[in-house]
């Protein structure tokens, strides 16, 4: 392998930053194949200790194909890529990317929205004869600190809220971070926990009263339940990305920056405040913030399935749709969020840890912060 010189981080950005666009665009286009070569192409990328300064930089790394190559040689000789540039330019990935940055927006409504002729969330919000779901609303009304990325501290100061509450209804549960921050990111879009007790009859009820006590608490400013369906599944789900079957809800919460520990962001932040279908005319809201919307989920999860749970939460998409996949074609075996299934002797097995999975799977144990790619 060539080895070229030391990261340049501005360098490196610009090669990730063209093959990020063009993914998203595939992702868009529902091109699933071209969506997940260039994201392998990607997670090399970020994991280099070098930079890309020259083709000869590429040999003998994995993932990198024709296309992914034919668009890094035209950066590093043009600095810049004509596709990308012609991309950032196009009114239908602008407007697609735009409007699915709204929390509750996916791309069937993004698409309807660009072909009545919307290009700016101002044009939606302001909309007299569109309707939007309780999630939009939402989305709208807590759009800038929801697309301000989750910081750690914030994500710890949630925890602790939540865990005390939880502590409050029963004394035995547990709250586990999972998703990005369990792999070690310093930020994310949203918290995700896990929650479980060793005894599964304080279950019943349990996230209802937890969510009506952060409610009255005036800590909940949207959430949307999806009840356990646990009975309809049968064997693991062969759709690496299909939603699992626990007891979950998707919050937004009100994170006081007084509880967070580093201070978060200064206390007088000014924002504007001004929900859908209310015109320009409307009277805009400003308020002083003492506070920030976050995205939380909660999940629950029966304790004999606790260890698949966390390792399909904790992610990365990337690398639990690898996993899967070498779970499939490698082992003749399904793996989901709920278990991991033998189709060669017919039985499930068991794990009560994610060390006990990977050894079902003959891997080598890999730690949560290895798992970004
Ligand atoms: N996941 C899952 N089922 C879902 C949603 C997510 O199994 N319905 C898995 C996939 C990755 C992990 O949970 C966390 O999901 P995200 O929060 O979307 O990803 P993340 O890695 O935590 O990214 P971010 O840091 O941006 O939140
Ligand atoms: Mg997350």
């Amino acid at each position: 392998m060539a080895v070229g010189k030391p990261v340049n981080i501005e360098e490196q950005h610009k090669l990730q930053d063209a093959l990020d666009i063009l993914a998203e665009n595939f992702e868009f286009n529902e091109n699933e194949g071209a969506f997940v070569t260039f994201s392998r192409a990607i997670a090399v990328l970020k994991s280099l200790p070098y930079t890309i300064s020259r083709m000869g930089n590429l040999d003998g790394l994995p993932c990198f194909g024709d296309e992914t190559r034919a668009i890094i040689e035209e950066i590093l000789e043009d600095g810049v890529c004509s596709k990308v540039e012609s991309l950032l330019c196009d009114e239908k990935y602008k407007a697609r990317k735009l409007f699915t940055s709204v929390f509750g927006v996916g791309l069937k409504t993004a698409d309807k929205w660009y072909r009545q002729g919307f290009r700016t969330l101002e044009e939606i919000k302001s909309a007299k004869d569109l309707k939007f779901t309780k999630m939009q609303k939402a989305g709208f009304l807590y759009y800038e600190d929801i697309n301000n990325a989750v910081r750690r501290p914030e994500a710890d100061a949630v925890g602790q809220i939540i865990e005390n509450i939880l502590h409050e209804c029963t004394p035995d549960v547990t709250l586990t971070l999972t998703g990005g921050f369990r792999r070690g990111k310093e930020s994310g879009h949203d918290v995700d926990f896990l929650i479980s007790c060793p005894d599964e009859e304080k279950y019943e009820g349990l996230l209802h009263k937890a969510v009506s006590k952060l409610n009255s608490r005036g800590l909940l400013l949207y959430c949307d339940f999806m009840e356990a369906t646990l009975e309809k599944r049968k064997l693991p789900s062969k759709m690496y990305d299909a939603m699992d079957h626990f007891e979950k809800c998707f919050l937004i919460l009100k994170l006081s920056k007084a509880l967070v520990k580093d201070g978060g962001l200064s206390a007088s932040s000014v924002s504007v405040v001004r929900p859908p279908n209310e015109g320009a005319e409307t009277e805009v809201k400003t308020q002083t913030k003492d506070w920030k919307a976050i995205r939380v989920d909660l999940v629950i999860v029966p304790p004999q399935q606790f260890a698949f749970a966390l390792l399909g939460w904790t992610g990365s998409r990337h690398f639990e749709r690898d996993l899967r996949r070498y779970t499939h074609f490698e082992k003749n075996m399904m793996l989901d969020n709920h278990g991991l299934y033998d189709k060669n002797k017919k039985v499930f097995l068991e794990a009560k840890t994610e060390e006990e999975i990977f050894a079902h799977l003959d891997l080598e144990y890999i730690e949560p912060w290895e798992r970004n790619a």
